[in-house]
């Protein structure tokens, strides 16, 4: 049984999404991450225990490897996708498991930017860490953003933006949810090349994150809190 799990974990760092994927290093065959999830979803393992010890702790080396510049920008995402098409088996079977849903994100690319090469990375990334994820898009204009969060009260708001002029958008959008009243009811994390630490004090976010890593470990301690 552990052998599953263990054999999930390095498939998942090798970005092996299906049984036809070579892999980074071509050292594996067999079954891929979709296939050897349903096998261990088959095998009865714990959900927990497929998320948790052959998911994330796939994920968890990929992010070293890739802080490391062992790997870079293609490599993790097919491991993040890999991980992304696992939760999707997974997902009708997270209610009846252990494990509490751990709420959800929403993320966007803000008014008049079109970069959503990060957002999506980030989104899966999201994902694999147990959160339910809602991709609002690219260029999307502050007043629906608004109308969103009213309508489906997100625990969390990640606000991407890759130009120095667009970023400003961020600060426009935080300030809307101040004037809707909705300021309190979300957490709002900001991201992108554009922005810093500095930028997110500065406009009143909850945090700036570096990458998609980064905002797990940030989502996650708003959980132990
Ligand atoms: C690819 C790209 C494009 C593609 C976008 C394709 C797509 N589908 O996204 C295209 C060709 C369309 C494009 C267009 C433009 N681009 Co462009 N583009 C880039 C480029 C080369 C890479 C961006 C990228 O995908 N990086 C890889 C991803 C993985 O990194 P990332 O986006 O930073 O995301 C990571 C983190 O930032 C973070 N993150 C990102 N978002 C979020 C959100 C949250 C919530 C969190 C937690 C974290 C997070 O996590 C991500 C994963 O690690 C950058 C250069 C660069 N080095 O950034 C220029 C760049 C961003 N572009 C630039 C410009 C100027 C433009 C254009 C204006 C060009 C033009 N004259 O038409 C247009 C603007 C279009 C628009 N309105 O948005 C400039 C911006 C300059 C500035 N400071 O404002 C850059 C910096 C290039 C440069 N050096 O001049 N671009």
């Amino acid at each position: 049984m552990n052998d599953i799990i263990a054999k999930l974990k390095e498939n998942v760092i090798q970005g092996r999404i299906t049984q036809d994927d070579e892999g980074i290093d071509e050292t594996l065959s067999g079954p891929g991450v979709v296939e050897l999830t349903q096998i261990a979803l088959d095998s009865k393992l714990p959900v927990k225990k497929i998320i948790t010890d052959g998911l994330t702790a796939g994920m968890e080396i990929v992010g070293r490897k890739f802080n490391a510049k062992e790997y870079y920008v293609p490599d993790m995402l097919a491991s993040a996708e890999a991980v992304s098409e696992a939760m999707d088996i997974l997902k009708p079977h997270l209610e009846a498991s252990d494990i509490a849903g751990k709420g959800k994100f929403a993320i966007v690319t803000v008014k008049g930017d079109i970069h959503d090469i990060g957002k999506n990375i980030v989104a899966i990334l999201i994902k694999g860490a147990g959160y339910e994820v809602d991709d609002l898009g690219i260029d999307v204009p502050t007043e629906k953003i608004v109308e969103y969060v009213r309508e489906n009260k997100p625990a969390y708001l990640g606000l991407s933006a890759l130009l120095t002029t667009t970023m400003l958008v961020m600060g426009d959008i935080i300030e809307a949810l101040k004037a809707a009243g909705l300021r309190e009811s979300v957490k709002v994390l900001i991201g992108g090349a554009a922005v810093s630490e500095e930028f997110a004090r500065e406009i009143g976010a909850d945090a700036y994150c570096a990458d998609g890593f980064a905002a797990v470990r940030v989502l996650d301690s708003y959980q132990a809190a």
